[in-house]
């Protein structure tokens, strides 16, 4: 199949699951046209079935917000037409969905009338934040209507979708997925690892884009904690807007020279792979794309209970739940089991498992597969 995807290119979990895909599909046999106004960043290398078409978008000095969204859909029917795509996959609802439905109409509406369906991934603030804003909810909700094929990235936001947009079409939930052989411990980790923390400390990590959502600061305060108890590090990898404000309370509490701001990483596996647990205190994930990438590197993930998060962490099992804003929970969830090598072992093996088992990209990828090709022959 000929595919073109569109997400944003920065760090967040819709593009890197976008990209991963698109690498995945290529080597599968598909020809891949990413279309987007930079390079996702996950995109590192192009070959002959993987293509990379930038939206250029016109910066006129009348245009205070320019029309990126208009842009896009030209850009997705020119390619379409040059290339002869069989459909477009667009990754987070706003805009590109609505891109996506323009670009559509404008290739059925020429004279040889190209069809180019098109399916749409939710990810989750562009519902559970971004598509609740009352200006952007009708144009959110008429997009996903009308688009061609639907999927969601768990059932909870499957769910939350339905309840809160009131969708007429159906929402297929495929989840996000890890490529196990990417994301795995190896012998350079145990050698890497000397250069964070001494043999005698264990190691803690956070990945994520650094909004509010993600709590970040409660990662300081669960470390506190952890390692008034512990020898041990915290790698925080990623970078946003909250990332001063960890930084500060990371200072006020004395703790700073064992807080260790990585910021945005290329090879995000290999430093995951250093650590043996990984905190998730989110706000919210309608998945926690984070956690199945640390569970693939047998790090065990503490985390909240909330949106599709317990549909990828078994509490006691692969991991802990508790409370959003409970630092002293995951905390003690976070000591105990440091203490406890025979658990710790157990633990991050089940999560490797479990990532392989459930979330690998051998498991996933097939569904997309599954899921264009009905596409296509509902739309035909
Ligand atoms: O929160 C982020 O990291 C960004 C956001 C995005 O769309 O880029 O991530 C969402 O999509 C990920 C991939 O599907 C999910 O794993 C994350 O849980 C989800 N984030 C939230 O729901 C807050």
């Amino acid at each position: 199949m000929k595919i073109g995807i569109t997400c944003y290119p920065t760090y967040g979990g819709s593009g890197v699951v976008a990209t991963e895909l698109g690498l995945e599909l290529a080597q599968r046999g598909h020809e891949i046209h990413f279309i987007s106004y930079a390079q996702p960043i996950r995109l590192t290398e192009l070959h002959a079935d993987i293509h990379y078409h930038e939206v250029d978008v016109s910066r006129y000095p009348l245009f205070d917000y320019p029309p990126y969204d208009l842009a896009l859909a030209t850009r997705m029917a020119e390619v379409s037409e040059l290339y002869g795509l069989d459909l477009l996959h667009v990754h987070y609802a706003i805009p590109h969905s609505v891109s996506a439905l323009l670009a559509r109409q404008m290739l059925a509406d020429k004279p040889k009338g190209q069809r180019l369906p098109f399916v749409t991934t939710l990810h989750g603030t562009d519902i559970t934040l971004v598509g609740l804003d009352r200006s952007y909810l009708p144009i959110t909700r008429f997009s996903i209507e009308h688009s061609d094929g639907v999927t969601a990235v768990s059932k909870y936001l499957q769910d939350r979708t339905r309840r809160e947009f009131d969708v007429r079409n159906s929402i297929q939930v495929i989840y996000n997925f890890v490529n196990c052989d990417i994301y795995c411990r190896n012998a350079a980790s145990a050698e890497q690892r000397a250069e964070y923390a001494r043999e005698d400390e264990r190691i803690l990590v956070h990945l994520s884009n650094f909004r509010p959502v993600k709590r970040v600061t409660d990662t300081i305060e669960i470390f506190e904690r952890v390692r008034k108890k512990l020898a041990s590090k915290l790698l925080l990898i990623g970078d946003g807007p909250d990332r001063s404000r960890a930084e500060w309370l990371a200072v006020q509490k004395g703790i700073h020279n064992d807080v260790i701001f990585l910021g945005k990483q290329d090879q995000v596996s290999e430093k995951l792979a250093l650590a043996d647990v990984l905190l998730m205190p989110s706000e919210l994930e309608s998945f926690g794309l984070a956690a199945l990438e640390g569970m693939a590197c047998e790090v065990v993930p503490i985390a909240t209970r909330v949106g599709g998060v317990p549909e990828v962490i078994e509490h006691g099992k692969s991991g802990y739940l508790a409370d959003v804003g409970d630092v002293e929970t995951m905390a003690r969830y976070t000591i105990d089991l440091l203490t406890d090598a025979g658990r710790l072992k157990a633990m991050a093996t089940t999560c490797r498992e479990v990532a392989r088992s459930r979330f690998g990209a051998s498991k996933i990828i097939p569904q997309y597969e599954e899921f264009y090709r009905l596409t296509l022959e509902r739309s035909s």
